[in-house]
């Protein structure tokens, strides 16, 4: 119910003829006088609410129910975190609750479902709580502004049971006049979007230090946004655009524009667009208590540069921390990020966070518009827009700029003595070996607990997004070594040539692999041939998870159902492979197997969302790999090495494939 209807007044929330049973002072004065007849007309179960003293709300409430809530910004960070702090010290379930149900009117809808998902993922005696796709409460994140008319509509004339989906368009945020147009497709997907809101939701930047302090969370936040930029440059490559250029000039104008056809169902107002050619400017927003000047990101990234050159950062108190080559890049990341685990906040300022303020700001800087900020200040939206890229490409330059002040990897760091990959196959249904296949596909979500104030049901909306033939890896192995032994594999996909067609300098070509998938092998003496599908990806989860349609008939309970939360974090099944070419995008398919007793991380995984660690980590765990994330391509290469070929060692291999994208939509599966 706490994630139902996200602006009806609690006393209304029913969801299968159950009812909250609130103390009348619990509820905002203005409905209290309809109090005693809720549940009339109802043969309700009612759950009862404590009485408890509910703790001060104080700052909580300054951003009013009808503004918008923005992660980036200072403020309302801070408000979100005392409020996840609020109901993480509450002392049990019931008091949780309460404070939930008082708290339902007066706060934020936005900022209170932030919060109590952060707090749900993190108690003890929430885990194994069920929430619904963020997507159904917040459809009007991700949707076209325009089927809500028609949701509507659907939802007053038509009777639950008799709806029809409601078609949402392919393209309906610019036309083709525009180039970036092209890659709308993975910008506005649903599932991507999704991904990225969940993993922020895991990783929070400012909460209970318990909660933010998470294994090696800096060094993910780097290399999970380092494979989303790789991800990015691959589809533009496909779509015969260059890769994304980096928006290190602040004093520059912004070519790109953006018009994301968003409304806010919450905040009664559109989410603003960006002309083309426009410049970030000073900001100056009392309403924010935000006062910064571009030049602050200038200063901050000198310091940070100089830090990395260096080698060592400066603390709060003026001491000295080493980037070692374990631990630099965590640190690194939560400084540039920044998190509250910046190790000075002060001195290396919150660049990443405040570069999406300023864009997002860019029509309004000193809000004598009083209008709020664009899609790149909410995570939910930020990947909407094509200057999220050149900022993140921007970011990521910064950590690249470190790692190639790291040790290169030698021979014998990379190579799996006695093990040889002797043959690599990819197999996809009904097309030649080394072929990935792609298409379009139609799916429905359900947006009806996001409709507030309609009649109750089920209503769909049916989008389009890219998708491909699934498919197997057939790896050949050969162990020379005495005896059995154990393995990693890893599996990358980067284009065979750059945009204008000329095979890579390794150098360059190492920041474009794409992780598909990362295993333990157990490689018995002599041949071994490997099998794995598609679907296992580590990277991945499957469809159903991202729009996962919540049944609360369902009984309770069982390993499928828990840490959904954590769970709902994962690149989207339908993004594996890029989208390719008609003609075939040419592709190297690498495959590499290192030591296990250098990767191995002691620890029990099993059952607890363990499948899409590599850009989210295994919930409440260390991150399942002991070698630094994105390896081998992380450092630059050892000397000589000019060409991917000349970087294998016998452990590694490397296969042409093409990627053949078919310009047929598959009509969605039949629902239950
Ligand atoms: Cu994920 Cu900038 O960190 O959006």
């Amino acid at each position: 119910l706490l994630f139902d209807r996200p602006r009806e007044p609690i006393y209304k929330s029913r969801a299968n003829k159950t009812v909250f049973s609130i103390p009348p002072e619990y509820i905002v004065n203005h409905f209290q006088p309809l109090l005693p007849h809720f549940g009339d007309d109802y043969n309700e179960e009612f759950i009862p609410i404590r009485r408890i003293t509910i703790p001060p709300l104080g700052e909580i409430l300054e951003l009013q129910r009808d503004e918008n809530f923005s992660l980036f910004i200072p403020k309302h960070r801070r408000i979100a975190g005392k409020f996840i702090d609020i109901f993480l010290a509450m002392a049990n379930l019931d008091e949780l609750l309460a404070v939930a149900v008082y708290a339902w009117d007066r706060v934020n809808p936005y900022l209170f479902n932030y919060a109590l998902s952060v707090a749900i993922l993190h108690r003890p005696d929430t885990q194994d709580f069920d929430l619904p796709p963020f997507i159904e409460t917040f459809p009007d994140k991700y949707l076209d502004a325009k089927v809500f008319a028609k949701v509507r509509e659907e939802m007053t004339v038509v009777p639950d049971g008799s709806r029809i989906p409601i078609k949402m368009p392919k393209d309906y945020t610019a036309s083709d006049l525009e180039v970036e147009h092209r890659l709308a497709y993975f910008r506005e997907d649903l599932g991507i979007n999704l991904h990225h809101w969940h993993w922020h939701l895991v990783y929070p930047i400012e909460a209970a230090r318990e909660v933010v302090a998470k294994n090696r969370r800096g060094e993910l936040f780097y290399y999970m946004h380092q494979q989303i930029i790789a991800r990015y440059n691959y589809e533009r490559l496909c779509n015969k655009l260059e890769r994304v250029t980096r928006l290190n000039d602040w004093t520059k104008e912004i070519e790109e524009g953006y018009f994301p056809k968003l409304d806010s169902l919450v905040a009664g107002r559109s989410w603003p667009g960006r002309f083309a050619n426009q410049k970030i400017r000073d900001l100056n927003r009392e309403v924010d208590q935000i006062k910064q000047d571009v030049e602050d990101l200038k200063r901050w990234s000198d310091r940070i540069y100089a830090a990395i050159h260096q080698g060592s950062v400066t603390d709060a108190s003026g001491g000295t921390i080493s980037l070692t080559e374990n631990e630099g890049i965590d640190i690194l990341g939560n400084m540039v990020e920044s998190s509250i685990l910046s190790p000075n906040r002060t001195f290396y300022g919150d660049l990443h966070n405040m570069g999406h303020v300023f864009i997002s700001y860019i029509h309004d800087p000193d809000h004598r518009h009083l209008e709020s900020f664009g899609v790149m200040g909410d995570l939910a939206t930020a990947m909407r827009d094509p200057v999220f890229y050149r900022w993140h490409s921007y970011i990521d330059d910064i950590f690249q700029e470190y790692k190639a002040t790291l040790p290169r990897y030698s021979e014998n760091q990379l190579n799996y003595s006695g093990i040889t990959v002797s043959n690599i196959e990819v197999q996809s249904e009904g097309s030649p070996n080394n072929t990935f296949n792609t298409f379009w596909q139609q799916s429905d979500v359900d947006l009806s607990r996001g409709m507030d104030f309609q009649p109750r049901g089920s209503v769909f909306v049916r989008f389009t997004h890219l998708q491909h033939q699934p498919f197997t890896y057939k790896i050949t192995v050969n162990n020379q070594a005495n005896g059995s032994r154990q393995g990693t594999c890893r599996i990358f996909l980067a284009p065979k040539n750059d945009e204008k067609g000329n095979p890579w300098l390794f150098r360059d070509q190492k920041t474009m692999f794409i992780e598909l998938d990362k295993f333990t092998v157990n490689l018995k003496q002599g041949q071994n041939t490997i099998n794995r599908a598609s679907n296992q990806s580590s990277v991945t989860i499957p469809f159903e998870r991202t729009f996962r349609n919540l049944d609360l008939n369902r009984p309770q309970g069982g390993e499928a159902l828990a840490q959904f939360n954590f769970c709902g974090c994962g690149w989207p099944a339908h993004m594996l492979i890029p989208k390719g070419t008609p003609e075939g995008f040419a592709s190297q398919l690498f495959v590499m197997i290192s030591n296990y007793e250098d990767d191995k991380i002691d620890q029990k995984t099993d059952g607890v969302c363990n499948d899409a660690g590599s850009y989210c980590g295994i919930k409440d765990k260390l991150y399942p790999d002991r070698r630094s994330m994105g390896y081998p391509f992380d450092r630059m290469p050892r000397t000589g090495v000019d060409t991917l070929e000349q970087f294998l060692t016998p452990n590694m291999r490397v296969q042409d494939v093409t990627i053949k994208f078919s310009d047929r939509t598959v009509r969605p599966k039949q629902r239950n």
